[in-house]
């Protein structure tokens, strides 16, 4: 089975979004808000269990005692402090402090000059893709990909599978046909419900999550060290560039 398509995740996987991004923002929101609540990295890392930011909001106002007592004045605040949240996040990012991750801008160009199609598969907003690609890629972002999943797009976020059959159905493939690039372990079962096969580089947060049916997991896409497997005919040093991607795909294909 030929590879045809990569399939990008965002937060964690083109740019460490998380710890100095979404979580500050965050922080920021509630401020502006006037509550005296802060996610502290410890409490944020748990919470990243539940995808999709306003999600996290309703999972960490289960938890709290002075957060509004009916579910429909928690939807309400949720999506207040969501949208305060986006507004201060596209702000830090156009500050240039989010940068791609090492390794991603190299294999974004293979991409290009070998015309292998790519698309992204996130939950999170439109708003702060557009923002986070705007600066890293120039405003003509979107050129890079055959379609763009986001938050919006899906009713369902990961680890359900939709953002990924949605992407398979605009991009004309069978799942086999593409290949996942993820960094957490909802994107990795969303992926794999969908049938997509998934390589995993590990982000700040799930630095040491186990990561069951993955093809290969590793550090970065930076390096080859630390890959499980490791990629076939790479030095340690050599970066995970789209050949030793459809090396790893190809082996699973002819594994069955
Ligand atoms: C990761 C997420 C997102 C972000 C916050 O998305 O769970 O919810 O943390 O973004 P992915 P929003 O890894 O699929 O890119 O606040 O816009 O939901
Ligand atoms: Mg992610």
């Amino acid at each position: 089975m030929t590879l045809h398509a990569l399939l990008w995740d965002v937060d964690g996987t083109l740019a460490e979004t998380e710890a100095h991004g979404h979580r500050v923002a965050f922080n920021e929101a509630f401020a502006a808000r006037g509550l005296d609540w802060h996610w502290d990295e410890a409490r944020y890392a748990k919470l990243l269990a539940v995808p999709g930011g306003r999600e996290r909001l309703i999972a960490d106002m289960d938890h709290r005692d002075d957060a509004p007592a009916g579910s429909r004045q928690r939807e309400a605040l949720a999506d207040e402090l969501h949208a305060l949240k986006n507004c201060r996040y596209a702000a830090l990012v156009k500050s240039s402090r989010l940068p791609l991750r090492a390794g991603v801008a190299e294999l974004l160009r293979d991409c290009r000059e070998q015309g292998m199609r790519m698309a992204i598969t996130s939950v999170t907003s439109r708003s702060n893709l557009a923002a986070l690609l705007e600066v890293n890629l120039g405003a003509a972002w979107e050129r890079y990909f055959a379609a763009v999943i986001c938050g919006e797009d899906v009713d369902r976020k990961k680890p359900d599978p939709q953002v990924f059959e949605l992407a398979l159905s605009k991009l004309s493939l069978q799942p086999s046909q593409a290949l996942a690039i993820e960094d957490s372990p909802a994107g990795l079962a969303a992926a794999r419900a969908a049938g997509v096969p998934v390589v995993v580089t590990r982000s700040q947060f799930f630095a040491d999550t186990p990561m069951h049916g993955a093809l290969a997991c590793g550090p970065g896409l930076h390096s080859s060290a630390g890959w499980c497997p490791a990629p076939v005919g790479a030095g340690t040093t050599a970066r995970i560039g789209l050949d030793a991607l459809i090396e790893w795909h190809r082996a699973a294909a002819r594994s069955g």
